[in-house]
């Protein structure tokens, strides 16, 4: 007990993200175009002047809009034609493994490497069987995978690889986008994601022709009017939400310069602390700015990760635990061979570890010491 008297709460709710959004007046000009050709969806210009825009802003050659990011997953595995087991990740979001499960693909949990909480290349070799057709990666909080190994043990042993690249808009390794590694890599424009279209993804590929049949995978299986090649899904982008991603790219660079601002006054406000750490970002490495996460190891820390994220919400600062649901543990999944405890102990620490704290450039260097005042508070009290 230090004695110093509490922080006051924020009088609003402290989020760990809100989305970014343009000024009205570029969104309605975009709208404006799109009331006088009425045309909303499948296809129109909007969307199309996404596509373009993201190609550019990426670094990419192939990319194809979606309605969101779980059905970039999905479209992705059913253009690659993955088939029986696929090894991934139980460190992720549920819409990386379920994607596999509504594609009637057995996921195969392989553990995590303790720094970086991707997937461990290691664990995935020992993982294939004859049954493995497939490797999804994710490149979790924008934290690249170890692509270069992944790359060559799918070379070998004649496996897909996937990034699940749903947190990674705008990382690069070395200078070399994340999209450019891999046969696809998905992303998610979700409201809370650095880059939104309020609902939203994107499959970027490699091979032209894949995009062809990923662009009738999310077309109901069309190519031109009278024929129909997969039995596809509507999975289109509507111009709405175009628009708003149009008039969202152009401030997506200023949010990450705001967000790495709050990063360095968590960053040097936290550090030191005995069973504390935030996630490093090596120096090669351009991450996206998704996420600030601490890992609060609970053996040696005053209190536990899920003290500390209870304690906060008194300050009325609501953080978050990504990923404590280990996807090994949902109850569809975990009779799987792979999803045993013994098979997945680093994963299950970072479970139990971290936390994301409130991130986003409308934050403020100001609200982001706050933050650190409550956490000084609670962490000696
Ligand atoms: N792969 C990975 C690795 C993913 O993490 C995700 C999704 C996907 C694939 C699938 O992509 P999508 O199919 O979703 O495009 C959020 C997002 O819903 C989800 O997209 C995301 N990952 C996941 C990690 O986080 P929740 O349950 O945390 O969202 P929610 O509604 O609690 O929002 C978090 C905070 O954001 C709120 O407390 C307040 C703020 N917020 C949220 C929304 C929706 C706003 O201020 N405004 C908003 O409109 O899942």
């Amino acid at each position: 007990m230090t004695g110093a008297p509490a922080p006051p709460p924020f009088d609003e709710p402290i989020y760990v993200t809100r989305p970014l959004l343009p000024p009205l007046r570029e969104y309605a000009a975009l709208l404006e175009g799109i009331w006088e050709r009425r045309w909303l969806s499948n296809e129109g210009q909007v969307h199309n002047a996404l596509e373009q825009a993201l190609c550019e802003y990426l670094r990419v050659r192939h990319l194809s809009l979606v309605a969101n990011g779980t059905l970039a997953i999905a479209l992705a595995y059913r253009a690659l034609r993955f088939s029986g087991e696929v090894i991934t990740t139980p460190f992720t979001s549920p819409a990386t493994v379920n994607a596999l499960t509504w594609c009637g693909l057995t996921p195969v949990f392989a553990d995590i490497d303790p720094v970086t909480l991707t997937i461990d290349p290691d664990r995935i070799e020992t993982a294939i069987t004859e049954r493995t057709s497939a490797i999804v990666g994710v490149h979790i909080y924008g934290m690249p995978c170890e692509v270069g190994r992944i790359g060559q043990i799918a070379t070998r042993c004649n496996l897909r690889v996937v990034y699940d690249g749903a947190h990674a808009f705008g990382t690069a390794i070395d200078g070399k986008p994340i999209a450019q590694f891999g046969d696809a890599t998905t992303l998610s424009f979700h409201a809370t994601k650095l880059f939104n279209s309020a609902e939203g993804g994107a499959i970027v590929v490699a091979d032209p022709h894949v995009k062809e049949l990923i662009d009738s995978w999310r077309m109901l299986g069309f190519r031109g009017e009278d024929t129909v090649v997969v039995p596809g899904i509507n999975a289109r982008m509507n111009e709405l939400e175009a628009a708003l991603g149009l008039a969202n790219l152009g401030l997506v660079a200023a949010e990450q310069a705001a967000r790495a601002e709050i990063a360095s006054v968590y960053a040097s406000r936290l550090a030191g602390r005995a069973g504390m750490t935030c996630y490093e970002i090596p120096p090669n490495v351009s991450n996206s700015r998704l996420y600030f996460l601490l890992r609060i190891d609970g053996s040696v820390a005053p209190l536990s990760r899920d003290a500390l994220w209870e304690r906060l919400k008194r300050f009325n600062v609501f953080a978050r635990r990504y990923f404590h649901l280990l996807c090994s543990d949902l109850a569809f999944y975990r009779d799987l061979p792979s999803a045993r405890a013994g098979n997945l102990p680093v994963a299950r620490r970072a479970a139990d570890e971290v936390l994301c704290l409130p991130f986003y450039g409308g934050l403020g260097v100001a609200a982001a010491h706050r933050i650190c005042d409550i956490i000084d508070h609670i962490w000696m009290n």
